[in-house]
């Protein structure tokens, strides 16, 4: 088994979490998967609930598959327990559009296969060198949040009740923030990610841009602002499109944002409610989010753009790993014991806005931005290259930010996520630039 050689990553400067924070966080991470899908049946865990995902059951082995993959295996050197399950479970060999085909493993057999693989990841932990590998479990860590949310996605478009969250009662008011623009200076920027805690590949090297001045949406684009766009007749007026955009909307025949009903509520997992004006329009593609910004005589900003207004103040000599500064995300929206499972309405934090007064930038719904997915210059690949690189250059749009369903240790300035164009699973919405 060849290991990991770290002393020449692109990493160097990172800085480790210590023994006891990983395995607290390796626990915490556990229970929450396995407390999402406990209410779940097995049959629902084994079923493909929309073409675009994967059986809840794959994703819980491919979660244990990963991490046998890269601490059982890469960092500690062992053999695989089940060397023909990786290949099942690599997300790369076994797309999501064949994954309810292959033979996969069952609820209680892959909920045994992540315990097995579990209390070896344990020992690998004991005796790891943390200088050279702590960040392979943090990334393990961050594979485990993400998976959280995509198995959320599969929840939401599972037929109502396959999934009834609890919710809170009371999710804010917007506070009479405007929705006006914020006016950014030409400048230079310091964008993407350098030394400090983990970040993936995609997210480095550091660099300084110049950025022409622009003017961003103070808040995202609400249900309400969204409402007027189709009331207006926006799904049948061909000028608002791009010509791709306009090709997708024709072809499956959309005529309002996913989840929304024609009488005018929207689906949340198990229930139909009221249209909340103030809340952010989510699920939408990056078309109907780019027609909408046409229409309003503006269009949506370049991810670097996001990540200035997120990151940066005018006095600022440095960047922010938040918008709110370098303390983590207490709010965890997607929390199973406090369960505000959705959006807040948009200004309600204003704790959480900018130095350059946006609000809502992290952790409510992700945004659409109008950047395609590339690496940076200077990108090195390292140390998972079917992560990113094999996704560049071909079509994805970046979101950026990080929605209610997001782990807290996702939720970053320079995170890039990213889909294509037509789809609207994601937890996103999006703001406009001009
Ligand atoms: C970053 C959300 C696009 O789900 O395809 C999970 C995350 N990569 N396992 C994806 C990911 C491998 C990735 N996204
Ligand atoms: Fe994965």
């Amino acid at each position: 088994m060849q290991q990991l050689h770290t002393e020449t990553s692109p990493l160097g400067g990172v800085e480790p979490l210590a023994r006891p924070e990983l395995e607290d966080g390796l626990a915490e991470a556990r229970d929450r998967t396995l407390r999402l899908v406990d209410p779940v049946s097995d049959q629902d865990l084994n079923r493909v609930h929309d073409p675009l995902m994967s059986p809840l059951a794959w994703d819980l082995a491919h979660i244990a598959a990963f991490e046998e993959l890269w601490l059982c295996m890469r960092v500690g050197g062992r053999e695989p327990m089940h060397p023909d399950l990786l290949s099942v479970y690599d997300a790369f060999e076994t797309p999501r559009a064949v994954r309810g085909e292959v033979e996969h493993l069952g609820p209680s057999e892959a909920r045994e296969y992540l315990a097995r693989v579990r209390e070896r990841a344990l020992s690998v932990l004991e005796e790891a060198d943390l200088a050279a590998t702590g960040y392979v479990f943090e990334m393990v860590l961050q594979h485990e949040h993400q998976h959280n949310e995509t198995m959320l996605q599969t929840l939401a478009l599972a037929d109502p009740g396959v999934y009834s969250p609890r919710r809170a009662s009371s999710p804010g008011t917007r506070n009479g923030t405007p929705s006006d623009m914020v006016r950014i200076d030409e400048g230079p920027f310091l964008c993407a990610a350098g030394a400090g805690r983990f970040t993936y590949d995609n997210e480095r090297p550091r660099h300084e841009v110049e950025l022409p001045a622009f003017e961003i949406d103070r808040v995202p684009v609400t249900n309400a602002e969204f409402m007027e766009f189709v009331e207006s007749g926006g799904y049948r007026r061909r000028l608002s499109w791009s010509e791709d955009g306009w090709a997708w909307r024709s072809a499956e025949d959309i005529e309002r944002p996913l989840y929304w009903t024609a009488d005018g509520r929207v689906r949340r997992f198990d229930r139909i409610e009221p249209l909340e004006p103030d809340l952010p329009v989510m699920h939408v593609s990056w078309y109907e989010a780019d027609a909408y910004a046409r229409w309003r005589g503006k269009r949506l900003p370049t991810e670097l753009e996001w990540e200035k207004a997120a990151a940066w103040g005018p006095d600022a000599d440095a960047p922010r790993l938040h918008p709110w500064g370098d303390e983590p995300a207490t709010s965890d929206r997607a929390n199973l014991d406090q369960l505000a499972f959705g959006p807040v309405p948009v200004g309600s934090l204003p704790a959480g806005a900018s130095a350059y007064g946006v609000h809502g930038l992290l952790g409510n719904a992700w945004e659409w931005t109008g950047s395609e997915f590339r690496g940076y210059e200077g990108f090195e690949t390292h140390p998972y290259r079917e992560y990113s690189e094999v996704f560049f250059g071909s079509g994805y749009r970046v979101l950026r930010g990080a929605s209610w369903a997001t782990r807290p240790s996702v939720a970053r300035n320079t995170f890039r996520n990213w889909d294509l164009p037509q789809r609207r699973q994601i937890f996103s919405g999006f703001r406009c630039a001009a």
